[in-house]
């Protein structure tokens, strides 16, 4: 039998989840899908000829008799509320990042989860199902190039809308990084600067763009992420790790490589959707498995905490140009 899943937020990964739900992965079906545009949800059971059912409201949704897990994919500021109330129904939810805006939202989804008793939450963080991020940390795990000591990173997306603010450079944007460098190293993050460079003209004239995030980990590692969000020309993701008797760098997607016009080139993706596309299938397929098998996996309501942690430090250095510590309590045995 399939996963009969009901899905909260059609916006743009809303519909790519359901997308590769209903065409490309094995086991699921999206019986429910709510969005506070209804048009759009309805839209989307129409393009998808999903034949599910539009709820009013992600609590209507959730209570279904006939949804057995959850999709939350509206914005950020809606996920503690869809996911606290999944818990309280006993139903598995995948929440996109970031699991709550706050530290303390994403502590109030820990704590309910312990008290559930069993694992319900799997965080949208996609990088960890990634090859090449899968290929970065085995050389690092194999000892191949030493202890790592420095880490280079970049985050740079073509563009962004108007509604974008400074905050979700980390929020929305660094938090990926948070989340995957933290996988990569096993280690957690103990302080943060944050530094603005010359801002671009591209930038609208509320944001500070682009921005270096310098984050130190509890043994000794550096790392700098820069994140750029208008810088023109492609989304581009790079990641590359200074060990202590060599260097290891995350590789470029795979790309034909073209003779033309007297130049030698490689096309630069310019979609989130596209530069991940298999790791979104390969983490929402888990998701799929685990929940029909009985064990919800993946990046854990803990692991959203975690990168919560490091994001509001971020925040409090964007303001105060300071260095600021991160403090991340004791993780409980539940999440061993
Ligand atoms: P979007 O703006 O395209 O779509 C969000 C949708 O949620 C909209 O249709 C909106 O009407 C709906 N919505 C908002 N509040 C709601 C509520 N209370 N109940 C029901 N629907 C509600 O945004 P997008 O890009 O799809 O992002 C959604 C979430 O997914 C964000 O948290 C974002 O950070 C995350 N995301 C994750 C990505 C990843 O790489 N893992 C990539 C893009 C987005
Ligand atoms: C977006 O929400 C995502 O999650 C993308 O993966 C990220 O690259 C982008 O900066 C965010 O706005």
């Amino acid at each position: 039998m399939s996963l009969k899943l009901g899905v909260i937020g059609t916006g743009a990964i809303g519909q790519d989840h359901i997308r590769r739900c209903s065409q490309t992965l094995l086991g699921s079906q999206v019986v429910a899908v709510t969005d506070i545009n209804l048009a759009s949800a309805a839209k989307v059971v129409s393009d998808y000829k999903l034949g599910a059912e539009v709820y009013p409201d992600g609590h209507a949704l959730i209570k279904a008799a006939d949804v057995e897990a959850l999709l939350v994919t509206s914005w950020g500021p809606s996920h503690e509320e869809f996911v606290l109330a999944a818990i309280a129904a006993g139903k598995p939810v995948f929440c996109e990042k970031p699991l709550a805006v706050t530290a303390a939202g994403c502590r109030r989804i820990v704590e309910a989860e312990i008290a559930h008793g069993k694992r319900l939450v799997q965080v949208g963080f996609m990088r960890p199902y990634d090859a090449g991020y899968q290929a970065l940390k085995a050389v690092i795990d194999s000892g191949q190039i030493g202890e790592p000591l420095m880490l280079h990173c970049a985050h740079r997306n073509p563009r962004v809308g108007e509604n974008y603010k400074t905050d979700m450079a980390i929020t929305d944007t660094l938090i990926h990084e948070l989340d995957v460098l933290r996988w990569l190293l096993a280690d957690d993050y103990v302080s943060v600067q944050v530094v603005f460079p010359r801002k671009t003209s591209k930038a609208l004239a509320h944001l500070r763009d682009p921005q270096v995030v310098l984050l130190e980990t509890a043994r000794g590692t550096r790392i700098d992420v820069e994140v750029f969000v208008n810088c023109q020309y492609g989304y581009d993701i790079q990641c590359e790790v200074v060990g202590e008797s060599g260097i290891a760098r995350l590789p470029e997607p795979s790309q034909v490589q073209l003779r033309s016009e007297a130049k030698l080139s490689n096309a630069i993706l310019m979609d989130w959707k596209e530069r991940f596309i298999a790791a979104y299938d390969v983490e929402l397929q888990a998701f799929i498995d685990g929940v029909r098998a009985g064990r919800v996996g993946g990046p854990s309501a803990w692991d959203g905490f975690a990168a919560a942690v490091a994001a509001d430090a971020c925040i409090q250095a964007q303001n105060s140009g300071q260095i600021v510590k991160i403090e991340l309590p004791e993780r409980p045995g539940f999440y061993a």
